[in-house]
């Protein structure tokens, strides 16, 4: 059952409403935002992703080339040798590329609905070669020596999880991959159990195992180890074909509350939630047999790539847990769970 109560404003943001952050470039898709406070206001890392306007018969998208310089790839659609099917990446010779390139932005808010760029906060680019097709979905873990960046790093070799920190969003410190491919989905737990830090993450196992979310542990965020698999996906259900952890875990009474979200063989992304033990992360209390929520609004189903619901971001305020969220990969918008009624759901 869908309980989330969206925002009477939603899409919060589209495309249009920012200027392309890349000379030459459109802003084809607003995603998958991180979320934080900071300064009394509500921040959002967004993932804007840009390509160069599309001429009859082409498919051109932009790549940090060897020397960090922006080059723009072109193909022609009717190229045998080129697989063009799915609009976010495409193939072409047996290499995959994406059709658009991201990076990240932030864009901060007094009311959670009118969102604006401050010149002093600068975007954060993909940097070196294993983030030359861009860095995507950045979760913001908000702990007590700073911010902690985990992002999809994307590359011709590999899509991996980076790592930045950050105290002010000002200056940031590179920490480089931290779960090698292939790997996205991570999310940080903001504060240690019994003395260790925790994260979600979602390798990939294709030909044994699958799209799985698993936790690890770290004694300094860095260095990871101990991996277990949490979460699986469930033949024939909504989660069936792929699983991945949302934002940070959220400490209620009852246990570690993850929102994640899970896809079908449709490529149809719903949320569901996961409740873990405080004590050991890697017990599963319970999960969402039906999501809490599912892509019903238009602006959800139809889109860059329609019928997508993701959330990677959220703050918590007492009961309300208000998550903003990519719709159709193309728009943002917010809507606000009670923690109450996604444990209540998980009880049944
Ligand atoms: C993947 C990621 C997300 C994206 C979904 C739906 O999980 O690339 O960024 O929103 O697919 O396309």
């Amino acid at each position: 059952m869908d309980i989330a109560k969206r925002s009477k404003s939603n899409p919060l943001l589209s495309p249009s409403d920012l200027k392309p952050g890349i000379d030459g470039m459109e802003i084809t898709c607003l995603l998958n935002p991180g979320v934080f406070r900071l300064h009394d206001k509500t921040w959002l890392l967004l993932r804007v992703a840009e390509r160069p306007k599309q001429i009859e018969g082409k498919i051109s998208f932009p790549v940090y080339n060897e020397s960090g310089k922006i080059e723009v790839l072109s193909f022609d659609k009717d190229d045998p040798q080129l697989d063009a099917s799915d609009p976010r990446v495409i193939k072409y010779k047996g290499q995959n590329y994406l059709t658009t390139l991201s990076y990240l932005r932030l864009v901060c808010s007094d009311d959670d609905i009118n969102f604006y760029e401050d010149p002093a906060f600068p975007p954060i680019f993909g940097q070196g070669y294993l983030e030359s097709f861009g860095i995507e979905d950045c979760r913001v873990a908000t702990m007590e020596d700073g911010f902690y960046l985990t992002f999809t790093e994307v590359s011709p070799v590999a899509v991996g999880v980076g790592l930045i920190t950050t105290k002010d969003f000002q200056h940031f410190d590179r920490k480089g991959m931290i779960f090698p491919p292939h790997n996205k989905d991570c999310a940080i737990f903001e504060e240690k159990i019994n003395g260790m830090y925790y994260a979600l993450h979602r390798p990939s196992s294709p030909e044994l195992g699958g799209n799985y979310i698993w936790l690890a542990q770290s004694p300094d965020r860095i260095h990871w180890g101990n991996h277990k698999c949490v979460a699986t996906t469930r033949e024939g259900r909504w989660d069936s074909a792929r699983v991945g952890a949302g934002g940070a875990p959220i400490k209620t009474a009852e246990g570690w509350l993850e929102i994640y979200h899970g896809a079908n063989k449709e490529h149809r992304y719903c949320l569901g939630a996961l409740l873990l033990d405080l004590d050991d992360p890697s017990k599963v209390i319970a999960r969402s047999e039906e999501p809490i929520m599912e892509p019903i609004a238009g602006y959800e189903q139809t889109g860059f790539f329609g019928n997508v619901v993701f959330t990677n971001g959220h703050y918590v305020d007492g009961d309300i847990i208000r998550i903003f969220y990519g719709a159709s990969d193309e728009v943002i918008c917010s809507a606000e769970f009670s923690i109450n009624e996604i444990l209540h759901s998980l009880r049944k």
